[in-house]
């Protein structure tokens, strides 16, 4: 069964696309227009009630955030392509650390700066607000001081081996670095820069980023 993946250029899809490419699972994708309001079509809000990208249709299993649909597949193939989700108990604890530090700590701001400094027509009043900016990227200089710790202990963020955790930084991060004008957040920092730099050249997102460029 090919796995459909709706909203393929939407930078929380391009999270579920690496996963899929890592875990070897052959997928297709429904162009979904965020910048068209697509997401908010009755149709698409029958697959995701919350109107976000992205959604999985997997024969008549359907499953949407972005985070759960890793964690399924990498559960669902743990013997097939990059194991992601750890050989141990306690690697994995790690990973799932590392995933709730991604979307409860590191996300909120990376995803308030991508709004406002790249993409204002998604606010409710197309206006980016320079306070947001400044408060956005004060806490992710605190949260990134806090990875360049850690990192300079483990080469990726749950220990020694890619996992979930990192895959799930690679979309926002990739708006920072490029789009933004502030990669100084990630090359200034030794070790961040280090794992940024590992990552984000995975064949996996090289190809992620070569088949669906943004809007978001
Ligand atoms: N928690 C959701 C969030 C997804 C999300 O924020 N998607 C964005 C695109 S990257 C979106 O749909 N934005 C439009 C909106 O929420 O109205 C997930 O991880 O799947």
């Amino acid at each position: 069964m090919v796995v459909k993946v709706y909203g393929p250029h939407c930078a929380s899809a391009k999270r579920v696309l690496v996963c899929l490419i890592e875990k070897e699972i052959e997928f297709e994708v429904v162009p979904i227009n965020v910048l068209e309001g697509e997401h908010k079509n009755p149709e698409y809000l029958k697959l995701q009630p919350f109107g976000s990208i992205p959604v999985i249709q997997d024969g008549d299993y359907t499953l949407y955030e972005s985070r759960a649909i890793m964690r399924y597949y990498a559960e669902k193939y743990r013997s097939q392509g990059v194991e992601l989700l750890g050989k141990t108990i306690e690697e994995k604890g790690l990973i799932e650390q590392w995933l709730e530090v991604e979307a409860q700590n590191y996300h909120p701001s990376a995803y308030n700066l991508t709004v406002h400094v790249l993409f204002p027509a998604l606010l409710a009043d197309n206006t980016p607000n320079p306070k947001v900016i400044e408060e956005s990227e004060a806490k992710l200089v605190k949260v990134l001081d806090i990875y360049e710790e850690r990192l300079s202990k483990s080469k990726y963020l749950a220990g020694d081996f890619f996992s979930l955790a990192d895959i799930s930084h690679l979309p926002f991060t990739d708006y920072i670095v490029k789009y933004m004008g502030k990669e100084y957040l990630i090359k200034d920092r030794k070790h961040v820069s280090a794992w940024w730099d590992d990552i984000s050249s995975r064949p996996s997102w090289k190809k992620v980023l070569e088949l669906y460029s943004p809007p978001i």
